[in-house]
């Protein structure tokens, strides 16, 4: 019998942030309620000089019920006493893109192929999440070895999120 509460979720031990910056590819997403990334999803992460995180990522969005764009997003890290969760503030270049605050944690990288990131936006009663989502991300936008597929669906399975992902597609259209 598994635990899915959220508090006992294991994230990346040691996290290096500037060994995970540079671009990450979607290739499969669990959707939160709601959903807005839509596909062609790409993350580019950075450290800026002053050492804090942050991010832009550009992927085709929901604008409104059955309407999508391409949009530019960024993100704002904010330090948590666990170095891979962080607090995510985001926002769209434009106005009436989305916006929100979010919990952003590295559940498992090897930095160079493959990263697991997860995001409860609604704790239970029994702290078990109501709403979240996770991103498989890829340094290759064709996407993960055997090897490694078997590796993030482990912890696809660690956060009670097993069958929950979608692929991601990148076929140009941002
Ligand atoms: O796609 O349904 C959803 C939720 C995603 C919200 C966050 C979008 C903005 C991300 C910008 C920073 C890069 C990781």
């Amino acid at each position: 019998h598994r635990d899915c509460r959220v508090s006992h979720f294991r994230v990346m031990e040691n996290f290096d942030r500037l060994r995970y910056s540079g671009t990450w590819y979607a290739v499969a997403k669990k959707d939160p309620e709601g959903l807005f990334l839509i596909d062609n999803v790409v993350a580019k992460f950075n450290v800026e000089p002053d050492g804090r995180m942050t991010a832009t990522a550009r992927g085709r969005v929901m604008v409104f019920r059955g309407v999508s764009t391409c949009a530019d997003m960024v993100g704002k890290f904010q330090e948590t006493d666990d170095p891979a969760k962080f607090r995510m503030q985001y926002y769209g270049v434009l106005s009436y893109l989305e916006k929100g605050l979010d919990d952003h944690w590295v559940v498992d990288t090897d930095y160079d192929n493959y990263a697991v990131h997860y995001s409860c936006r609604e704790l239970a009663y029994d702290g078990t999440c109501l709403d979240s989502y996770s991103f498989i991300f890829s340094r290759d936008p064709t996407g993960l070895t055997p090897e490694i597929q078997r590796i993030v669906r482990k912890r696809q399975e660690e956060l009670c999120l097993d069958r929950k992902y979608r692929v991601v597609v990148h076929n140009g259209d941002c």
